[in-house]
């Protein structure tokens, strides 16, 4: 287990309707590049990262909708991810729409696999907490159809072996749920980390529009300092086909304290040191779940 690495987060500028994966591709390969050129050892890319962030249009044609999911990972467009990772050695996070086909029926999940420094895939996350709605509604000015296009995750928060690293992952509204990282914290995950694409307005609460920082800065400082972890969250920012998405992309320390943030809404790397000694810091001094958690007053979070 290595005693420290060095964290980054890919945050990417907005990806437009038309773009190819391939340009998509071509961008996130640059971003590993550079991460790798400052030695970092694992990258973090945001959530759907291929694509435009679909969900904001309601599709009435199933092939339209059927495009812009994956139905292998890795596959002909993204295999130079993995050979890239492989060569320079350095492990990612990447989130795409997976589509599998099973029992006769299309499953569709809001996916992210970690891949290791040899460019294997070493854990995969199926997003649970699904924000949005179900049916289109024409009054937003643009639609998040999240629950109409995704099933609720059915692989719980797994923690995993990631070049010897504990590596658990979330992605996008995940992070505001404290039960999200707990669980993974309770695993015992040194890094959590995961992609985002929040709209910086949210027509049922636009009171929050100017929160939206605050509440995602709240969510990862506060994610990282109440499980001794690392927290790394990358997100698609700028305007996205008329859609103003947040950036603040950033790497937060176990202590909570900042310790990267991106400055722009373009495509950007950010990278800071994860010394996990400062996980054991936190984990034996102030969060030891087996000296002070008192689960027996916790039992209406887990009831259904
Ligand atoms: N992609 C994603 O999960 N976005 C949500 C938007 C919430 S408002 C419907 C987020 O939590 O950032």
């Amino acid at each position: 287990m290595p005693g420290r690495i060095i964290l980054a987060a890919g945050q990417l500028g907005p990806i437009a309707r038309a773009d190819s994966r391939e340009s998509v591709v071509a961008r996130l390969l640059a971003m590993l590049t550079e991460a790798a050129a400052r030695k970092a050892d694992f990258i973090v890319f945001p959530e759907l990262a291929l694509t435009t962030f679909f969900p904001r249009w309601h599709f009435t044609d199933e092939d339209e909708l059927d495009s812009f999911y994956e139905t292998a990972m890795p596959n002909p467009v993204t295999r130079p991810l993995f050979e890239a990772a492989a060569r320079l050695g350095i492990g990612f996070n990447l989130g795409f729409a997976e589509l599998v086909r099973e029992g006769g029926r299309k499953r569709r999940f809001n996916t992210s696999v970690a891949v290791d420094r040899s460019g294997r895939i070493a854990g995969k996350y199926r997003k649970v907490h699904l924000p949005g709605h179900r049916n289109h509604e024409p009054w937003r000015p643009f639609q998040h159809l999240e629950k109409r296009y995704f099933e609720t995750g059915d692989l719980g928060f797994p923690v995993h072996d990631v070049d010897g690293v504990r590596l658990g992952m979330f992605i996008c509204n995940d992070r505001r749920w404290p039960e999200t990282w707990r669980v993974m914290g309770l695993k015992g995950a040194e890094v959590i980390c995961g992609g985002y694409n929040t709209p910086l307005h949210n027509p049922p609460v636009p009171q929050h529009d100017q929160l939206s920082s605050f509440h995602h800065l709240l969510s990862m400082q506060a994610g990282a300092y109440q499980n001794g972890a690392f927290t790394v969250g990358a997100g698609k920012a700028g305007i996205e086909e008329g859609c103003m998405l947040l950036g603040h992309s950033c790497i937060v320390a176990p202590t909570g304290e900042l310790a990267a943030l991106t400055t722009t809404l373009e495509d950007e790397v950010i990278t800071a040191v994860a010394d996990f000694a400062r996980c054991r810091e936190i984990r034996e001094n102030i969060f030891n779940f087996a000296e002070h958690r008192e689960p027996q007053n916790y039992g209406l979070i887990a009831a259904i």
